[in-house]
């Protein structure tokens, strides 16, 4: 499947997205009605496996969402299951080093970028997909081009390597998780320190320069045009379950005040 969100950041669409943690396929299809660009089907901190993975990726694809799903770990299973069912990328936290990513290519992209393993599964329509017509060579160069592999940075180690990540062939972008970053360099949630600040300045600019994207995340939605204007490529806003929360409290608060 052609993967929208990848032309829309190369046309500078600036797509905005969010985390899915509720698990149920109508919290897809709900919010492919919001005119969300993206959701990330989060494997890491929500409750659910690959399978019930599934039946969200089916969900995004019939709303016109663009299903981004983030990674339990770094592994070659937890990264083949996710792309095979159909994710249209993958974020990978927890990254520290370069090795890491390294060996994130080799299971996520397919030679000569990568080691990726081959098989017909749900991203190909087993074998009988448009994109399933052309030679196996054809098919991996396809999927290399179609599939994005973003590790987050959320650790001073990847900080402290991001040149060198966002140089690697096969690494398409990178997605700053603030919470664990600035927890990583000490000053946890301080969002507004010089310091923080700098380092965001640092994966943008090496990011930027090595012709790859920036993802952002805030819980807080006056930061996502701020972001936008910061030069961060996409931003994803919140969690389904977050947002929820707020507009019921919202709305209840509004209707209390008025009775
Ligand atoms: C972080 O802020 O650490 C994230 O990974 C966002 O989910
Ligand atoms: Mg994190």
């Amino acid at each position: 499947m052609k993967n929208v969100l990848k032309e829309k950041l190369a046309n500078g669409g600036k797509p905005i997205g969010t985390f899915f943690e509720l698990g149920s396929p109508s919290v897809v299809e709900a919010l492919g009605r919001t005119g969300l660009d993206f959701v990330i089907l989060d494997n890491e901190h929500g409750p659910f496996e690959a399978e019930s993975t599934r039946d969200f990726i089916r969900a995004a694809e019939n709303s016109g969402l663009c299903p981004l799903a983030r990674v339990r770990e770094s592994s070659r299973p937890a990264v083949l299951k996710l792309l095979d069912i159909g994710a249209q990328g993958l974020i990978i936290p927890d990254v520290h080093n370069v090795e890491q990513v390294k060996e994130l290519i080799s299971y996520a992209k397919y030679a000569p970028v990568g080691k990726r393993g081959f098989c017909p599964s749900r991203k190909d329509g087993w074998g009988f997909d448009e994109s399933a017509a052309q030679s196996v060579a054809g098919q991996m160069e396809y999927w290399n081009h179609e599939t994005l592999l973003i590790p987050q940075c959320e650790t001073l180690g990847a900080l402290e390597h991001i040149e060198e990540i966002v140089s690697l062939d096969g690494v398409d972008g990178i997605f700053i998780g603030p919470f664990d970053l600035s927890i990583s360099m000490g000053i946890p949630g301080q969002f507004d320190k010089p310091e923080f600040q700098a380092a965001l300045r640092r994966v943008l600019d090496a990011c930027h320069a090595a012709g790859k994207f920036c993802i952002y995340f805030t819980v807080n939605a006056a930061a996502v045009p701020e972001g936008f204007r910061q030069g961060f490529d996409t931003l994803a806003y919140s969690l389904d379950a977050s947002v929820l929360i707020q507009a019921y409290r919202d709305i209840l608060s509004g209707i209390r005040a008025a009775l």
